[in-house]
């Protein structure tokens, strides 16, 4: 099948308000489309009636399915309920509508937690469900594959371009830095922030600091969504990952080396590990013509600029 062709096209992002789909308008507006996008006030997406009129209205070319209902691994682990009703509904109140109002090319983004939690590393596309769920995350996780399923059955059924793509663990600007629901990046990123402000000895790091993560700026990733919705038209959801790893502990030294912090950190045996490791297997990607540019290093040195231009020093997001 042919590359779809962007120009001139009207492409929904949804989620635009988050760290993902703000990524992908922003590397949209690079091309020649159109970009839609609706405010949560307007249309909440877990709302059918709402999701299709708004469709219908719109009659959107192409969608970039960004939205979603996510967390670390505490808020995965304590809101069940949200991470899987939320995303199940996200999914296929968009998917579905997008079938009924004539969308050409849907691209849905997931999550590498979607993969059995003792997969063969790097993870290969073909593992999923092959065997049993990381426990912390298997709501999402569930969620998520059911979005590719959908994806899978409407082309399948009805002919529908609808393809998916899986990153690995994502970071950079407009991420939630709250302490208790986000991500380790920029928890830890926070957190370092604050005890060198503070002039703390130390910093505390959740689990053994062993587990190995692999870490996406959201610029590559909304690169390689473009590309992808260009060139992906296979049924089964493509890997978007860096290739390379590195554990808890790592991330925390070179976090501490970009802000300046010279103290030490400790270990909360108490907070779980979630995944041992979760590292991509990219050569699908790759294949296609496609590599990550951002390099960790480089990665936290803008996130800690964004992070310091936009955030007062408690954290909250300043007003702007
Ligand atoms: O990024 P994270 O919350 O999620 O945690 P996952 C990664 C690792 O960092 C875990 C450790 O081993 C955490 O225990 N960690 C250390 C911390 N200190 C901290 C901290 O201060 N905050 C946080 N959050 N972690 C998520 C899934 O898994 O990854 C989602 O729950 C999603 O479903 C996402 O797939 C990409 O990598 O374990």
């Amino acid at each position: 099948m042919s590359e779809f062709d962007l120009t001139g096209r009207r492409i929904w992002v949804a989620g635009h308000r988050g760290m993902v789909g703000a990524a992908v308008v922003r590397r949209l507006s690079t091309e020649s489309c159109a970009i839609l996008t609706v405010p949560r006030t307007e249309v909440d997406l877990r709302r059918q009636a709402a999701v299709e009129a708004w469709m219908t209205k719109q009659r959107p070319d192409a969608v970039v399915l960004a939205a979603a209902t996510v967390g670390g691994i505490q808020a995965n682990a304590s809101r069940p309920a949200e991470f899987l009703y939320d995303n199940l509904a996200i999914e296929q109140n968009i998917i579905d509508a997008a079938y009924r109002s004539g969308v050409t090319k849907l691209l849905f983004l997931g999550s590498s937690c979607i993969y059995p939690r003792l997969a063969a590393q790097p993870i290969d596309e073909e593992s999923l469900l092959t065997g049993p769920l990381e426990p912390t995350n298997e709501w999402y996780a569930i969620a998520k594959i059911a979005g590719i399923k959908l994806c899978q059955a409407y082309r399948r059924q009805y002919g529908c371009r609808f393809v998916s793509a899986m990153p690995t663990n994502l970071y950079g600007p407009e991420d939630n830095f709250d302490l208790l629901s986000s991500h380790v990046l920029p928890a830890l990123l926070a957190k370092i922030h604050r005890a060198k402000i503070e002039k703390k000895p130390s910093v505390e790091i959740w689990g053994s600091g062993t587990p190995l993560r692999e870490f996406l700026h959201v610029d590559d990733l909304a690169d390689a969504a473009v590309f992808l919705l260009r060139r992906h038209e296979d049924d089964v959801p493509i890997n978007v990952g860096t290739g390379v790893e590195v554990s808890i502990r790592g991330l925390a030294e070179a976090i501490a080396k970009t802000v300046g912090f010279t103290g030490s950190f400790t270990f909360d045996a108490s907070k779980p590990d979630g995944t041992p490791r979760k590292l991509l297997k990219v050569d699908r990607l790759a294949a296609l013509g496609w590599r990550s540019r951002i390099p960790l290093e480089q990665g936290l040195e803008q996130t800690y600029r964004w992070y310091l231009e936009n955030l007062s020093r408690d954290g909250v997001r300043e007003r702007r």
